[in-house]
């Protein structure tokens, strides 16, 4: 267990280090990245605290850089690597109607070619995954014809597919709603399934944890996916309402556990199994770097009980049929508290046991406050 638990990769995202909110308001933190190398600068302590989260995901535009080998070379040096890239074409005007989806071939055309340039950076980033978010959708019935939709995004993925490396992959991430409010052309995971089954193994699905109607049973899907060889990767982060992107396993840590018992029980814990376990989230209220920790720390606490479970009782108990036998041995697991033996797991890396006591013991925070008091601080704006 503790081998499982030192080898675990959790990659965070480069944006939650930049200035968040909501719609309504960005509040500006201080010493807050002003550059895509700073955000990187910051998953570092991430990684030097934990131990285990060694890679971070860039966003493009919000990461562009004119160098990105360098950009690669920097975060090496820094101790961590670049990991899957991002699209974005949900933050230019000519998407108000969508981009791969628009009825417009011009708008479609920028947003593949956008799509392709992400495949590009990748070749100089080293990274393997293309994360591919839509916000494409309608929000007036009628708007415009659903199923042409689906044909569009099926030519746009087609050919992104096609532009991948042998190494390379697209994760294609689905969303309930939000931005748009009627229909999604990507609003589930069956949709998202059934374009990369026709696509075949460089396409896999990407699970946001906070994308599905409340009351969804996500360890059903992730349990199905990994059957079928299709669970790409994780965007974890948790929600009391809709996309909340709050910290990860700070809702519902049970519905984490629930979930890495699935992750393990299918055998996507195993790094042949190829699956991204990716943070996306926000911190718009609490210090970033710290919050980041906390996250990290919540996906080993829940992936440590659900190593925990005893699947030769589990399985005792299920083939005899005995209801209550199961779930004591499930709940035994995730009643357990798994602390100290995590504490013991940064011990052997030779890590601090108390990963947010030391960042703050660090100085890092007072130093990136006192040196990046003047400039632009990078957020996503909303
Ligand atoms: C969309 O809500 C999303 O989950 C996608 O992964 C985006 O890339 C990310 O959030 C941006 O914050
Ligand atoms: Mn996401």
């Amino acid at each position: 267990m503790k081998d499982a638990l030192r080898r675990q990769h959790i990659e965070t995202p480069s944006w939650a280090y930049g200035n968040s909110g909501t719609r309504f308001k960005v509040f500006a933190q201080q010493g807050v990245p002003r550059t895509p190398q700073e955000k990187i600068d910051d998953a570092a302590q991430v990684h030097r605290f934990t131990g285990v989260a060694p890679s971070v995901a860039l966003h493009i535009p919000w990461d562009r850089v004119d160098d990105y080998a360098a950009l690669a070379a920097h975060a090496k040096d820094q101790g961590v690597a670049i990991g899957a890239i991002n699209s974005n074409v949900f933050q230019d005007d000519d998407y108000m109607l969508g981009s791969v989806t628009n009825p417009d071939p011009a708008v479609r055309r920028k947003a593949l070619d956008h799509l392709l340039e992400c495949v590009d950076i990748m070749d100089q980033t080293g990274s393997r995954d293309l994360k591919l978010w839509f916000s494409d959708g309608t929000n007036y019935p009628g708007q415009d014809d659903i199923r042409a939709r689906q044909d569009r995004l099926a030519e746009a993925l087609a050919a992104v597919y096609d532009r991948l490396g042998d190494d390379q992959r697209f994760l294609l991430e689905y969303k309930l709603f939000e931005p748009a409010f009627y229909t999604t052309d990507v609003p589930d995971w069956g949709t998202s399934y059934a374009h990369c089954v026709k696509l075949g193994d460089k396409a896999k699905v990407c699970v946001d944890t906070g994308h599905h109607a409340p009351g969804t049973n996500i360890e059903f899907i992730v349990a199905f996916l990994l059957r079928e060889d299709k669970l790409g990767a994780f965007d974890f982060n948790s929600r009391f309402y809709a996309d909340d992107d709050l910290m990860v396993g700070a809702a519902d840590p049970f519905q984490l556990f629930r979930i890495m018992y699935e992750v393990v029980r299918g055998g996507g814990y195993e790094p042949e199994a190829g699956v991204a376990f990716m943070l996306d989230q926000c911190h718009n209220i609490e210090p970033k770097i710290q919050g980041q920790i906390r996250s990290v720390m919540n996906v080993q606490e829940a992936t440590a009980k659900a190593l925990l479970v005893d699947r030769d009782a589990l399985h005792a108990a299920q083939d005899a049929g005995d209801v209550l036998g199961a779930n004591a041995v499930f709940m035994d697991a995730y009643n357990t508290d798994v602390r100290p033996l995590l504490a013991e797991v940064r011990e052997d890396m030779g890590l601090d046991p108390d990963p947010i006591a030391a960042y703050k013991a660090s100085g890092y925070y007072e130093k990136v406050v006192a040196e990046r008091k003047d400039g632009q601080a990078a957020g996503w704006g909303a």
